[in-house]
């Protein structure tokens, strides 16, 4: 908690450290109501630093000084000065050792951040700046050391002892404990560091690396979970195995070990060699996990493991440069699932993810660059701006350069700055370097914040044969940004003739056309481009696979979105031109429901859904995909004065009449899907997924007409699946339906089957949180006096009240305010006891902008009043602070 309000960081501001850590070397004793911790530090003055001795002063909080030596000679109060946030001494030689030993508090830490304990075990997150309350140090990622840990513990309750690196001796002591020394031979930063004591079981594996180096593998959990790890290791050879086909990447230690546990701010942390996950991104069977929880388990493995290169073996310099490590990674590992799974898919959910989430924060208060200039809090800062814009930012030097320059500059990148902590732009250095693209405009994606809108109008003119696009791209202001230089933006097209083929594409000026679909590159505010040879008037098919991070506008019909669903080559544009289809119609409802009109839905949705439903030759997950309207978020992100109310009552009408109109194609397909679904043992795999997303969307559209045999199906899937993905839909239709009798059993037998899962019950929460059925808040509140419910673990808090705030907007939004009342009270309760979860939990109240006066009011009140409780962590005084400003 703060004692001053907390200043802002300037990125202008960055100085190389004054002294360098050659070594750290760590001990930890482990006791039940302390934990003691030695640190010493090997220093010496940075050569490139000024000249002279200034003082040396260390990072640490929450820290208890025991004792302090500098070269072994013990120092007195009088020869340092002590703050609750650093340590400052003066040292007398270029070169020094500094011994500290401190005390602290792990078993009371409930912000988990530095050392805790979860679930009887002992473990950390350092972080951004977590290590810093584990001892005094130079906490700051550009101070790169070795380190050897030893840590000792009572061998009965901790039989498992891990650090980084390499395990190099071990034995046991007087009165029943044991310790383990682990040595990390890689210099690494702090926030890297990581430790692990617990009772714990591993699965265990090997990996033979492409140079024929063995690499044991190992995956901890809670004995009761052994049997959930299977998927996490087969993830965990793929990405092996992917990063050194696709990057050249091979793995370094002779051990990689993940580590799941139950209570943990984020999805999973990179530790070297010792990855540290949240238990909701390890396990995963048939039975306990959806698709999507065994699709994330990939992922989120893939990226834990793909940051050993880009994130540790090359680190950032400071934290204003998080986007290096984690807009590449992010990259990094969509593009490892696109080849596990569909690619078209797995862009598809992402751009949906990012147009809905990313351009929200991009168009609101906390909105930054990917690299942003100023913080008060870093924790704030891990944010969708930061890992998905900055993978699209990624993405887009990858398509300006091609896959083979943008391997090569890969690799030089890696070469160059191997073991170094350094910045954004020595990753465009390298990529320049390697290909000889000169990307300084490009560069602006690092600095300028906000979604560029892109609108594109044309003109054919039949006499010349010419085909003219006209482009304007703009960017709205945003805090601290009022003007906006032009990007660089990829836009991928192809012209379509009346029958759906590609045209050869020639601009004026060039002597033969350069293929069917092609990159152009949007530079300036205002362009146009001048297609020749174009026999008939084309339609265009823009932005394909979403080239760039923009909002595109181009004046389609309905009647050419038709056509583009049907007919463009390029499968993400299908989907596209599908979702801006489903847009004006329910954009058209919105307007008849504000007017107080008989709502009518376009018979054009209906009939191109009903094309995608009978076309047996599409891929089965496509379908699913398409017939996936617009998410009450995103119509609410496109509007300017979002009407909650309206949103949901146009979508759940368009809805409603879709089951309707289609009921018998939606029944043949959700019939032979279920059949098969029944007659195969379950698999994650890409056709598995497909023929379960179509099944589940197929039901909850049939579930809406109330058809008994409806009903029948829905209980029947229930009861006699052998999967949570089958399970949790059909929980999830019957929740969300008005069948009480049938709905309060399922929830019932639910529970109690699973009462003893947390992340299975995790998700029994999330589906009554997410029910838009009124009463919201009320059901949530109950849920909170649930037994298996506690605001001490952040996936609860998520599921429940994330869930509710985030995905629940009509009972979120209710007039009355009580919505927004509810969740700050969480808010200033989290705040005393979580302060990073505290404060991710404020993002929906952020937006006040975007609704009603009345709502806005009532929203604005929430934020005075956090801000008027007390003390206020840095963390939820930057959000609530800059979103009143
Ligand atoms: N580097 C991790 C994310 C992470 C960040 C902060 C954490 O604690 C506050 C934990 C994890 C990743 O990108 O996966
Ligand atoms: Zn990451």
């Amino acid at each position: 908690m703060r004692t001053e309000q907390p200043k802002m960081i300037y990125l202008k501001d960055y100085q190389v450290p004054d002294y360098l850590i050659d070594e750290t070397h760590l001990t930890f004793e482990l006791f039940e109501d302390h934990t003691l911790v030695h640190a010493q530090l090997v220093m010496r003055r940075n050569p490139d630093a000024g000249a002279g001795l200034p003082a040396l002063v260390l990072d640490g909080q929450q820290l208890e000084l025991l004792e302090l030596k500098l070269d072994d000679r013990v120092l007195g109060a009088a020869d340092y000065q002590l703050t609750d946030s650093h340590l400052t001494l003066q040292p007398t030689q270029e070169q020094f050792v500094i011994d500290s030993s401190v005390r602290i508090h792990p078993e009371s830490n409930t912000a988990l951040e530095g050392l805790y304990k979860s679930s009887g075990m002992f473990c950390t997150q350092c972080e951004a700046e977590g290590f810093r309350k584990i001892t005094y140090y130079l906490d700051r990622p550009d101070v790169m050391s070795t380190f050897t840990t030893t840590l000792s513990a009572e061998q009965h309750r901790y039989p498992v002892l891990l650090s980084n690196g390499n395990p190099i001796a071990s034995g046991s002591e007087e009165g029943g404990r044991h310790w383990a020394t682990w040595e990390d031979p890689f210099k690494k930063p702090a926030y890297l560091f990581a430790l692990v004591a617990g009772d714990l079981w591993c699965v265990e594996d090997r990996f033979t690396t492409m140079s024929a180096r063995e690499v044991t593998l190992r995956i901890y959990v809670e004995p009761e979970n052994i049997d959930k790890v299977q998927h996490a290791m087969d993830s965990l050879k793929k990405s092996m195995k992917w990063d050194e086909e696709v990057y050249g990447r091979e793995y370094d230690l002779d051990i990689f070990m993940i580590v799941a546990v139950n209570d943990f701010n984020m999805g999973a942390m990179e530790n070297k060699g010792l990855n540290i996950f949240n238990s909701s991104c390890v396990l995963a069977k048939a039975e306990t996990a959806t698709d999507a929880a065994h699709q994330r388990v990939e992922a989120v493995v893939a990226h834990e493991y793909f940051h050993n290169w880009s994130g540790n073996r090359v680190t950032c310099r400071d934290w204003f440069q998080l986007s290096l490590k984690e807009g590449f990674t992010v990259f990094r590992d969509a593009e490892f699932s696109a080849d596990m799974n569909s690619r078209t898919v797995k862009r598809i959910e992402d751009v949906a993810y990012l147009r809905t989430h990313q351009f929200a924060e991009d168009a609101g208060p906390m909105a930054h660059p990917v690299r942003p200039d100023s913080f008060m809090e870093i924790s704030n800062f891990y944010t969708l701006t930061v890992y998905e814009k900055g993978s699209e930012v990624l993405r887009m030097i990858h398509t300006l350069l091609g896959p083979q320059l943008f391997r090569k500059g890969s690799d030089l990148y890696f070469a160059r700055h191997d073991g170094q902590a350094v910045t954004c732009d020595d990753f465009i250095k390298a990529m320049e370097d390697a290909s000889g693209v000169d990307l300084t405009q490009f560069k602006r994606w690092y600095s300028q914040a906000g979604t560029p809108r892109l609108e594109v109008s044309e003109s054919y003119d039949a006499a010349a044969n010419t085909y003219r696009l006209q482009l304007r791209q703009s960017c709205p202001a945003t805090p601290g940004q009022a003007e906006k230089l032009p990007f660089v933006i990829p836009l991928e097209l192809a012209l379509l003739d009346a029958q759906g083929r590609e045209l050869p594409l020639q601009l004026v000026g060039e002597d033969k056309p350069v293929g069917t679909s092609r990159v152009l590159q949007v530079t300036q505010a205002e362009q146009a481009f001048t297609f020749v040879n174009i026999a008939e008037q084309p339609l265009p098919s823009l932005l394909r696979g979403f080239s760039a991070p923009v909002k595109l506008s181009f004046p389609y019909s309905r009647d050419q979105l038709m056509f583009l669903m049907q007919h463009d080559s390029d499968g993400f544009n299908r989907w596209e031109a599908g979702q801006q289809l489903a847009v004006q119609v329910l954009q058209e409802l919105i307007g008849q429901h504000q007017r107080g009109e008989l709502l009518v839905l376009d018979p054009r949705l209906v009939a191109a859904l009903r094309s995608v439903l009978e076309n047996d030759s599409l891929d089965q997950a496509m379908v699913a995909e398409m017939l996936s309207l617009p998410g009450e978020g995103y119509l609410t992100e496109i509007s300017d004065v979002a009407d909650v109310d309206a949103i949901h009552a146009a979508r759940e009408f368009a809805r409603a009449q879709l089951a309707e109109a289609l009921f018998e194609p939606l029944w043949a397909r959700y019939q032979a899907n279920r059949e098969v679904s029944r007659n195969t043992p379950y698999v994650a795999e890409s056709a598995h997924f497909a023929r379960r997303s179509l099944q589940n969307i197929a039901l909850s559209y049939l579930m809406l007409t109330g058809k008994p045999q409806v009903l029948a199906a829905a209980l029947e899937q229930y009861e006699a699946c052998d999967n949570m993905t089958e399970r949790l839909t059909a929980l999830a239709v019957l929740v969300n339906s008005p069948f009480e009798a049938e709905k309060a059993e399922a929830l019932k037998a639910f529970a109690e089957h699973f009462k003893d899962n947390a992340l299975v019950m995790d998700q029994w929460f999330s589906v009554q949180a997410a029910c838009t059925l009124p009463g919201g808040l009320a059901r949530v509140q109950a849920l909170m006096q649930h037994p298996a419910f506690t605001m001490k673990n952040p996936n609860k808090v998520r599921a429940l009240i994330g869930a509710f705030a985030g995905q629940n907007l009509v009972n979120f939004h209710a007039a009355d305010g009580s919505g927004y009342r509810f969740l700050a009270d969480q808010v200033i309760s989290l705040n005393a006891t979580n302060p990073q979860i505290a404060s991710r939990q404020l993002g929906p109240l952020t937006r006040w902008r975007k609704y009603d006066a009345s709502r806005q009011a009532l929203m604005r009140a929430e934020l005075e009043r956090i801000l008027a409780s007390g003390e206020l962590s840095s963390d939820v005084f930057e959000v609530v602070s800059k979103s009143l400003a």
